[in-house]
């Protein structure tokens, strides 16, 4: 840690402002070159207190940056982790108020939720598909706070590793017969394929995605309780979209999930 807790709150403040008011920011290692990877933590975590303290659920988490084409896309290639907070959840099939957000890009995942509790450090694939209820299609719409999309790894995990909301769909599964890591998906947007993966683009596969976010919050000795959902982050690269863009993801066998920008 290189920042003081002074720091950590004025910072929290600015960048829950920055999303809050869906205004872009600098990023944040540009005025504090020093910051590392746990003062990033210590940001997001002092923003979800901050959104607690008003009322707010936190109903999950989100992996970040788990396959090679999102590292790519944003120069990042460190996973990380952020929360999910109760009004990030949008139906199937709904709307997106585009003036809501900055600069939206929608990504294709896989939503775990778990029947049992997980603890790291130490914890592997074998753990969470023991733990793990069920597991669905999801969409993410990530919104990056910084001016141009462009971070580091502590500016983005300082600002929630870009979550902003999410869209369940599909059919809800157990994992028992289901091959994630060969379970093949489409994204398209505006009815036209923009990109295509399958699950074991995740980090070899989405599990091992929950495994990592349940040893990163060891660090702070947190786990994952019963119940929670875990987003184990974006297949293929996200896709910019506009107000009237529609995006779809298909999964085989699992069934499309969808959600319009106005
Ligand atoms: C960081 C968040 C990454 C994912 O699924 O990889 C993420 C970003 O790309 O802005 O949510
Ligand atoms: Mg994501």
């Amino acid at each position: 840690m290189a920042l003081t807790a002074e720091i950590v709150a004025e910072l929290a403040e600015y960048l829950e402002n920055a999303e809050l008011g869906a205004c872009a920011v600098p990023q944040i290692s540009l005025a504090h070159p020093t910051i590392d990877e746990a003062d990033g933590y210590a940001i997001q975590h002092e923003i979800r207190r901050r959104k607690m303290a008003r009322g707010h659920r936190i109903v999950g988490v989100k992996a970040g940056l788990t396959s090679r084409a999102k590292m790519r896309q944003v120069g990042v290639d460190t996973p990380s982790y952020g929360f999910l907070a109760d009004y990030f959840a949008v139906p199937d099939g709904g709307t997106i108020a585009a003036k809501e957000l900055i600069h939206p890009r929608v990504e294709p995942e896989f939503a775990f939720v778990l029947k049992d509790d997980l603890h790291g450090p130490g914890c592997h694939v074998g753990n969470v598909l023991a733990a793990t209820d069920f597991v669905m299609p999801a969409l993410e719409v990530i919104d990056s706070r910084y001016e141009n999309f462009r971070f580091d790894l502590p500016s983005v995990v300082a600002d929630n590793s870009s979550s902003s909301r999410f869209v369940l769909g599909g059919r809800c599964l157990a994992l028992e017969g289901l091959d994630l890591a060969n379970t093949g998906i489409v994204m398209e947007k505006n009815g036209e394929p923009f990109s295509y993966g399958a699950g074991a683009a995740v980090l070899g596969h989405p599990a091992a995605a929950v495994a990592m976010v349940v040893n990163l919050l060891a660090r702070r000795g947190e786990g994952l309780g019963a119940g929670t959902l875990i987003l184990t982050g974006g297949i293929t690269e996200a896709v910019s979209v506009a107000p009237g863009d529609h995006v779809q993801l298909r999964v085989q066998g699992m069934g499309s999930v969808s959600v319009r920008f106005a």
